[in-house]
């Protein structure tokens, strides 16, 4: 499903420069609507400015009507999600620059290859989870989807065919912060994790409903890489909980490959889980500051969101909490990352239907 190739219109911008090396590129798309202000960093990342706003974090839908709407599932896995309550009301006081991809695996290469990182799963010597046909999970004591973890898997090898411009799986936590570290000190400007809340208004880009492009599952087929028929072959054990056709792709698409939502951001929704700043906390919405909620002050597991390539519709919705911990890999998640806005950033920022 590729999209029509935006038409961009490059604008003068000024931004702080590592030693005058990154040739940085403010566009602004023409379609669709409200334009984006997107850049490109010395990786070859695009990063859209996400405005400053207010959204409802979370969702206070009662089990009742999810269970009517996602059929075929226990009713505990409906229960296990009032970690989303309840929902509030949360402001973004700063404007942010977020990715407007998935991170990549070429640009996760160029980063190893430039800064000499060694991703954690070949630092640890334990290696990653990867897909194998003729693997059995009833093997696994964890019932794994994947086999591993085993050093032949890593963010180079999930046990699928990835080109460059899929997104990066198999990184850990650790492996973000070392990129979003790395990206800083070379650029001179912040790179981090989003946090949830970050993570979440810009899933939702306005919206209220499951999903960007409203409360019906079978519309994800076409809104993102998901968990469809063609997955399912790989797993039939699971095909009752596939989306009811194809979206093209039975593991990871290319990034891009989808509509974008109102921010002008593609694969929120699928593809990729994607790691997120903050600590896990199962009641944190109970007390989570107004504004700029950062999470937990501690904790044991970091939060990722958005579902992936393998993830059932119930689980690809903007309010959907995950987690694993920092040392995690696996062949689902990956990341994007946040570019901090300077304050002439901020000002250029369009007025969002968020806002
Ligand atoms: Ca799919
Ligand atoms: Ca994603």
């Amino acid at each position: 499903m590729p999209l029509p190739s935006p038409i961009h219109r490059a604008a003068a911008h000024a931004t702080r420069m590592a030693a005058g090396a990154l040739a940085l590129l403010l566009a602004a798309c023409a379609a669709p609507q409200p334009s984006p202000l997107v850049l490109t960093n010395t990786l070859g990342m695009q990063f859209v400015l996400i405005p400053a706003g207010s959204f409802w974090m979370g969702s206070d839908e009662r089990p009742d009507a999810l269970v009517r709407d996602y059929p075929g599932l226990e009713r505990a896995r409906f229960t296990a999600l009032a970690d989303e309550a309840p929902r509030h009301r949360v402001r973004i006081t700063r404007a942010f620059w977020l990715g407007r991809h998935e991170v990549t695996v070429g640009q996760f290469r160029r980063f190893v290859e430039q800064s000499g990182h060694v991703a954690e799963a070949d630092a640890d010597g334990t290696g990653g989870y990867g897909f194998n046909p003729v693997y059995d999970p009833a093997t696994s004591a964890r019932g794994d989807a994947f086999e591993g973890r085993s050093p032949r898997y890593s963010w180079r090898n999930p046990g699928f065919a990835q080109g460059d411009d899929h997104p990066v799986v198999n990184v850990t936590w650790n492996d973000a912060q070392a990129l979003a570290a790395w990206l800083s000190a070379r650029e001179g400007v912040r790179y981090r994790l989003p946090t949830e809340a970050e993570w979440e208004y810009a899933c939702r880009a306005g919206t209220e409903t499951r999903h960007p492009h409203g409360d019906d599952p079978a519309g994800l087929l076409g809104a993102g890489n998901t968990f469809d028929a063609d997955s399912a072959a790989h797993w039939p054990h699971w095909r009752a909980h596939a989306l009811a056709g194809r979206d093209g792709f039975a593991f990871t698409a290319p990034v891009g490959r989808f509509a974008p939502n109102a921010f002008g951001l593609y694969d929120m929704l699928g593809n990729a889980w994607e790691w997120t700043a903050d600590w896990y906390g199962e009641t944190a919405y109970a007390q989570s500051p107004a504004q700029d909620p950062t999470g937990p002050a501690q904790g044991q597991v970091r939060v990722r969101r958005g579902g992936s390539w393998h993830t059932w519709a119930l689980y690809a919705r903007c309010a959907f909490r995950n987690w694993n911990t920092p040392q995690t890999r696996y062949p689902l998640v990956g990341l994007r990352l946040v570019r901090e806005a300077l304050p002439a950033d901020a000002a250029a920022a369009p007025p969002g239907s968020a806002r």
